[in-house]
């Protein structure tokens, strides 16, 4: 059989795991779903472990789900550019590398994989070209987005059987909380995933679930969090395994899940609160209640996507409703009293799970990230 078209996809970490993540599922999903060999140049191994324990840091060449993944270190060894070409989330291309592609006979096809955001502009720079200021190439801006004439969201084809069978599968619900040393689930027990940056928001949350009537059930994979979940237990530190109870609140501190395990910890709770653009994106596709909290830019530059997406997500909603959702993601992304904006927001929850559904809908409509990489790719060599 030919090996079919070759792509590479350039990733560098800036600091905490959506690059990394983002690009690791798509590049995984390329070569699971199309006839594609696909390489990922990585520039720090140590994060993707994280999210992919397999990967070994040490080496500079490996092969992991069938992707080969490479160290990008600088300079980048010579190689054959690939005949497409992800330059991802805003990293830049070696500049030999570009040189290389500018000297092949059949120019590779190159493309600049932006950020997700819901804002109006994004439709309108999706697909657009950019000649290269001195080398005979051209760069395609390839725009994530949520609606029709962008590029759409990641989705694995497998990944809305999968959550359904384990949404159905008791059994299997309680191995994975066995695994983490969590108890099983309770009737009447509220369980929430926690997944943020550090925020002063944590400890009022907190307070208001100690405080309330429903038992609540934190979990909290390790990182940047732990900071206030440490401040408000009255500790200096917190690890893995910790687990602190105030009230009607247990908060169990987990280790770092990998990807696939990360899902699994959506899909089996109630509300998701999460972070950045990645886990946003599986929150959605788990069904349940979310919070978002946006990876925070100079000048306050990450409001516009936060109101952005609260207005399409809240179109059509009732009034009330659409306010309860703004007033926890605002306090939220604020670091601020997020306590008190809770309980108007839990009133809906069954509106939640119908509001995510519908939501999925209307992103099914957009096709999937991948996929529609792949028909572009396709229609521009043509
Ligand atoms: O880590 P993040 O805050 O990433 C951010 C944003 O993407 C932001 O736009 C970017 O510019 C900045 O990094 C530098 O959040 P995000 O995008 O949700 O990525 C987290 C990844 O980590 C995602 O792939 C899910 C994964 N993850 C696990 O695999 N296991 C876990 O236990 C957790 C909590 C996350």
């Amino acid at each position: 059989m030919r090996p079919g078209p070759r792509w590479d996809i350039f990733c560098t970490v800036i600091d905490n795991y959506g690059d990394i993540g983002i690009t690791w599922r798509l590049a995984r999903q390329l070569v699971a779903e199309y006839p594609l060999q696909v390489r990922l140049w990585v520039d720090d191994l140590e994060s993707f472990r994280h999210i992919r324990p397999e990967i070994d840091p040490g080496l500079d060449c490996q092969t992991c789900s069938g992707v080969d993944i490479r160290r990008w270190r600088s300079p980048l060894p010579e190689v054959e550019p690939a005949d497409v070409v992800i330059e991802a989330l805003a990293c830049h291309l070696p500049e030999q590398y570009e040189k290389a592609m500018a000297e092949q006979a059949v120019k590779p096809l190159w493309l600049n994989l932006e950020y997700l955001s819901a804002e109006a502009w994004v439709a309108g720079c999706h697909a657009l070209p950019s000649p290269h200021p001195r080398l005979p190439l051209t760069k395609y801006f390839f725009m994530p987005g949520y609606v029709a004439g962008t590029g759409g969201v990641l989705k694995e084809s497998w990944l809305i059987r999968e959550r359904d069978a384990f949404q159905a599968d008791v059994q299997a619900r309680n191995e994975f909380w066995r695994a983490l040393a969590v108890p099983v689930e309770r009737p009447g027990e509220l369980r929430v995933s926690l997944f943020s940056y550090e925020s002063q928001a944590i400890e009022s949350l907190f307070q208001a679930w100690a405080e309330g009537a429903q038992p609540v059930r934190c979990l909290v994979p390790e990182g940047k969090p732990l900071l206030n979940v440490a401040r408000f237990s009255g500790r200096t530190a917190l690890a893995p395994g910790a687990v602190l109870d105030r009230g009607a609140l247990t908060v169990h501190v987990l280790p770092m899940l990998d990807q696939d395990r990360y899902d699994r910890l959506l899909w089996a709770c109630d509300c998701n609160l999460v972070r950045g653009e990645d886990s946003l994106v599986r929150a959605m596709w788990a069904g349940k209640a979310m919070v978002w909290q946006a990876y925070r830019q100079e000048e306050g530059a990450h409001w516009p996507k936060i109101d952005a997406l609260l207005d399409l997500y809240c179109s059509g909603m009732a009034e009330a409703m659409a306010e309860a959702l703004r007033r926890l993601w605002q306090t939220w992304n604020e670091d601020g009293a997020a306590g008190p904006a809770w309980a108007p927001f839990w009133a809906y929850r069954e509106q939640w799970l119908m509001r995510s559904a519908a939501w999925q809908t209307s992103l099914d409509e957009v096709d999937d990230l991948a996929g529609n990489l792949v028909k572009f790719c396709n229609e521009k060599s043509k």
